[in-house]
């Protein structure tokens, strides 16, 4: 059980947690995932020479690079700059993150013995929680600061298959040919999971996203029988924080009613499901929730006119949902991360059309 935290802020004028309760924000609420990173020269330079799991190590320059984008493009609220697989790296999996690539793990997790043998985290990650404190030194009274965690399903993936995969077919087969071991990883990773995410909560961030980024390549059955009740543990250990809690996943038109059911209080949808259905999809499961999302990336690269039109449908639909009372409030965001050849400018022109539309 996560506990509230003696450094949560109080944050009487956030639009994010206006948002989020069910209130009128003054404007609406935008951030985007990964909005840190290759998009901003100043990223670049901030991580020259240093590689990506180092840097999320050293709390200065992580806090850094948290405030970069919410300093050029005004958004609402800082991500945390992390990475899904830093506690399996401080539990001691020999993993990293491989340039142009993602998570490589040197020893992929297959067998009962590999699971047995996986450490899990069981303190803090320190030199984050110093990161957090020097963020939340740096972010106004309106800005929040989520923190985050890759989902078990979507670190098994990487520990299984040994890096990044279009399929998922290793980690698939584990879980119906050895279903024992299966659950196994599961239970460890969802230990490290809520270890990581306490000692967040506890440094004081605002709310936390659990990402299921592969969710969306199982089935209703799969996910419903293999994944989402460990999803669902880290959000009911979670509620004694007290913070909003998101979850998100990818091309997960088809489980958000599940994703919902885990627990969350705002859910993410990607661009392909229209908000409205999409709410319709959620309350159905679980009762309405607020809806984070859902402005397709690749768009960015289309010009400030495409940008805006879609920004007033989207706005529109989820105007639609919480007039039916299948939704309760509405975050903007884009439906997957900012892709890294994006322009910075391109960024902030979409904050400030998404801000303008309010
Ligand atoms: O600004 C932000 O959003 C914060 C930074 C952030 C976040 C939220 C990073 C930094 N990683 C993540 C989470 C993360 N990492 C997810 C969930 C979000 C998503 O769906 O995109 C996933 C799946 C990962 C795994 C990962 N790490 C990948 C994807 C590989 C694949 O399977 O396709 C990659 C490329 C990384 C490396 C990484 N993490 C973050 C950055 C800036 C980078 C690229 C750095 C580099 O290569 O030098």
């Amino acid at each position: 059980m996560i506990t509230p935290s003696s450094a949560r802020r109080r944050l009487e004028r956030a639009p994010f947690l206006d948002a989020v309760a069910g209130r009128t924000p003054t404007r609406t609420p935008v951030w985007f995932m990964r909005q840190a990173g290759r998009s901003l020269p100043e990223y670049r330079e901030a991580r020259a020479g240093i590689s990506m799991l180092d840097s999320c190590f050293l709390p200065e320059l992580l806090a850094e690079i948290t405030l970069q984008p919410v300093r050029r493009h005004d958004v609402d609220c800082a991500i945390l700059f992390s990475d899904i697989v830093v506690p399996l790296k401080r539990a001691g999996v020999d993993i990293d993150i491989v340039p142009g690539r993602g998570p490589v793990a040197a020893q992929p997790v297959r067998e009962r013995r590999d699971v047995e043998q996986l450490p899990v985290l069981r303190e803090p990650v320190a030199e984050i929680a110093q990161g957090i404190h020097s963020i939340l030194a740096g972010l106004r009274d309106d800005q929040v600061l989520i923190g985050f965690a890759g989902a078990p399903f979507t670190l098994a993936s990487y520990l299984i298959e040994g890096g990044p995969s279009k399929t998922h077919q290793r980690t698939k087969a584990l879980m119906h040919t050895e279903p024992k071991t299966w659950h196994a990883l599961m239970e460890r990773l969802t230990e490290t999971v809520i270890v990581f995410l306490a000692g967040q909560v506890e440094a004081g961030v605002d709310a936390v996203q659990l990402f299921d980024s592969w969710a969306g390549f199982l089935s209703e059955h799969d996910y419903g029988e293999f994944v989402q009740p460990y999803s669902a543990r880290i959000f009911a250990a979670l509620e004694p924080a007290g913070i909003p809690r998101i979850h998100f996943g990818v091309t997960t038109g088809e489980l958000l009613g599940d994703m919902a059911a885990a627990g969350a209080d705002v859910v993410g949808v990607d661009w392909r499901v229209p908000l409205d259905r999409a709410a319709q999809r959620i309350a159905r499961a679980a009762g309405p929730k607020v809806l984070q999302g859902n402005l397709d990336p690749a768009l960015l690269f289309a010009g400030p006119e495409v940008v805006r039109g879609e920004v007033e449908r989207i706005r529109a639909d989820a105007r639609r949902a919480i007039a039916s009372g299948t939704a309760t409030g509405h975050v903007f965001n884009l439906g997957h991360g900012v892709l890294p050849d994006t322009p910075a400018e391109a960024v902030t022109e979409a904050v400030r059309i998404i801000h303008q539309a309010s």
